[in-house]
């Protein structure tokens, strides 16, 4: 006899394993080793492109995090992107991460100088714009339903109306840190799993 708390157990490990699937390496950055790029030289580790002044520091959540940093650029953004593979098309899935803000230099921003891009850093492909200019972490997610099998995601810091932010100029950088990247389980997934569960206990009585 299978008890019904294995039961409701099992389907939590089931949503568990489905739901907490992160598709992209090294989010937390811990493996990756300290330092920075330099303009026209990517800085290429760990499934992670890093450009234009942007790296790897400690000041992470915990330990080791990205440096969205350009030194104040008129001319690029630092970012730091990687390509995930193996997604469905027409599958939804959300990116979620840590981020603060490492240097404002402005004192006050225009409310979009941090942004997260799906395959390219134009507006349209913008997933998210947002600014931080209190220096603690936050979490925050964005969803996006996949038109590739694979999709890159950009990070970038130090948006401003001289690149591709909000209006106004400003030099907020930020750092990132705890990058998840999953599918959302669909609901009659879970309805199926939940069936299956209470079919496995009816045959085993
Ligand atoms: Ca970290």
């Amino acid at each position: 006899m299978v008890s019904r708390s294995f039961v409701l157990a099992a389907i939590g490990v089931l949503f568990a394993s489905v739901s907490a699937q992160n598709l992209v390496l090294n989010g937390d950055f811990e493996a990756l080793s300290i330092g920075n790029s330099v303009p026209g030289t990517p800085k290429v580790e760990g499934g992670w492109i890093f450009e234009n002044y942007c790296g790897v520091e400690t000041n992470g959540n915990p330990g080791k995090s990205s440096r969205l940093e350009s030194n104040g650029s008129t001319s690029f953004d630092p970012t730091a992107s990687q390509t995930v593979s193996g997604l469905q098309i027409g599958e939804t899935y959300t990116i979620a991460w840590d981020w603060k803000p490492r240097v404002n230099y402005s004192g006050s921003g225009t409310g979009r100088s941090f942004g997260v891009f799906l395959d390219d850093q134009t507006y349209a492909g913008a997933l998210f714009f947002g600014e931080r200019l209190v220096a603690t972490y936050v979490r925050s997610s964005v969803s996006f339903t996949a038109t590739s099998t694979s999709h890159t995601v950009i990070f970038a810091g130090e948006l401003d109306n001289r690149t591709n932010g909000g209006a106004g100029n400003t030099d907020v950088s930020y750092n990132l840190d705890n990058v998840e990247l999953s599918a959302v389980p669909e609901p009659t997934s879970l309805i199926g799993l939940a069936w299956g569960a209470l079919a496995l206990r009816f045959r085993k009585k």
